[in-house]
């Protein structure tokens, strides 16, 4: 046993300068955990909540001082003198303290950061790497990354792309090393191809670039080909691509709304399109172009056009639920029953603590759902999901495009602990 002697919570600020939740937590021998939470902008509305202080005044809203003070003066109090190591019991006894379905008396993002805070705690006592720590002797298999390259939707207001990103898959590589090299070259072939256009190269949320795109999805689709091209690999074979069309943000009343994000002049009749029409069009992308993944195809609530999606492309394509599923298994196993979707992205703070999170990822695999680790659109230096990626063998990893700090935290994670495990490390095959 090794007890907990403190826990100390503050507001810092994410990658779009919104505050969030940082926790320290120390044991007996001094020994620090630290972790901060992320904070979704397309957020699903079944994720457990997130408690903002909501005084209009104060960074609009968006402070979370509330949720510090429940870490400093409810959880910590019931935490100290545990044993850092009991993080089933940590975890379940939040939940307790709690008492509600979605976390909403003391707030996700105060729960997930003691969570996370103990785990690293642990992991730092023990004086092993975190992923090892969580996932014992058999973490070996470094994450593809999906890596995002065109920001579209709500992760960018002056691209007017309905979907919300457009990512390059390195799908064969020795190394995870060699895999970013590869994604790093398609990405500033990309910037050179935007460059001589005379389209901007600035970047969205997520660090990959929107400019204003003339024709809409098949012009980034076209764009990205043609970067995979001049960066001399195969399409497919080499670097394929993946997709989010965050459909819960254009879906209405059975509907496809895609002029919700299209400059007035771009709108046509055709820019409203009904699930059946919708899913014809998923279905023609893929045939086109070399996607072999759809995240978020159809709306959270359209568990009817889900299920369409998949009897037409299921078996051809990954299709992952995020906002359809909010890494809870409850949703998961709906999914499962009716036989939506293949694939699961897992986001800690749609659940809020580890211990579910590990839950809902075992549930994926006996179902032989795949996995993928996401960040959130704002996050922080946090690198948590790489060590959690690698520590279950997870084979994928949505983190973001190759710049801007937060997003680039997590792939340096990883190439340390490529470089740690040595001969020992394996490139994740796409399966
Ligand atoms: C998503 C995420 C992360 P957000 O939709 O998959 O890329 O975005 O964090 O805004 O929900
Ligand atoms: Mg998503």
């Amino acid at each position: 046993m090794i007890k907990i002697k403190r826990i100390q919570a503050r507001q810092i600020l994410d990658s779009r300068g919104n505050p969030t939740v940082e926790v320290d937590v120390i044991t007996e021998n001094n020994i620090l955990g630290r972790a901060s939470v992320p904070s979704g902008a397309s957020k699903g509305k079944n994720e457990a909540f997130e408690l903002r202080d909501n005084k209009e005044n104060v960074f609009f809203g968006k402070g979370v001082l509330k949720a510090v003070k429940n870490v400093n003066d409810i959880i910590a109090p019931e935490l100290i003198g545990k044993s850092v190591l009991d993080q089933i019991c940590i975890d379940k006894l939040m939940l307790e303290l709690d008492g509600t379905k979605d976390k909403r008396r003391l707030g996700s993002n105060a729960i997930l950061a003691i969570s996370l805070a103990t785990v690293k705690a642990a992991s730092n006592e023990l004086d092993l790497p975190l992923y090892r720590y969580i996932g014992g002797v058999h973490p070996c298999f470094l994450p593809i990354p999906l890596i995002n390259i065109v920001n579209g939707g709500i992760h960018s207001n002056a691209s007017s792309i309905v979907f919300q990103e457009f990512m390059i898959v390195p799908m064969k590589a020795n190394s995870f090393g060699e895999a970013i090299q590869m994604g790093h070259k398609v990405f500033y072939q990309l910037k050179n191809i935007l460059n001589k256009k005379g389209y901007s190269t600035n970047v969205g949320d997520e660090g990959g670039f929107s400019p204003n795109f003339n024709n809409g999805i098949e012009d980034v689709l076209d764009h990205i080909l043609e970067a995979i091209h001049t960066a001399n690999y195969e399409p497919y074979d080499q670097i394929a691509i993946a997709i989010d069309c965050a459909a819960s943000e254009f879906y209405r009343n059975d509907q496809y709304n895609y002029s919700k994000f299209e400059k007035s002049e771009k709108k046509t009749k055709n820019s409203i399109k009904s699930r059946e029409e919708h899913i014809n069009y998923l279905s023609y992308l893929i045939k086109k172009y070399p996607i072999i993944s759809i995240e978020d195809g159809m709306g959270q609530d359209d568990w009817e056009g889900w299920k369409l999606l998949t009897d037409e492309i299921g078996d051809k394509v990954q299709l992952v639920g995020d906002d359809l599923f909010v890494t809870q298994v409850n949703r998961l196993n709906k999914g499962i029953e009716k036989k939506v979707a293949n694939s699961i992205l897992i986001k800690l703070n749609q659940v809020g603590t580890l211990t579910e999170t590990i839950e809902t990822i075992n549930v994926a695999k006996e179902n032989k759902y795949k996995n993928i680790i996401s960040h959130r659109s704002g996050d922080t230096e946090d690198s948590f999901i790489s060590d959690l990626s690698v520590a279950f063998n997870i084979g994928q990893i949505k983190t973001g495009s190759l710049c801007r700090s937060e997003r680039i935290s997590k792939y340096n994670q990883l190439l340390r602990i490529e470089n740690n495990l040595g001969k020992y490390s394996f490139y994740s095959k796409w399966n």
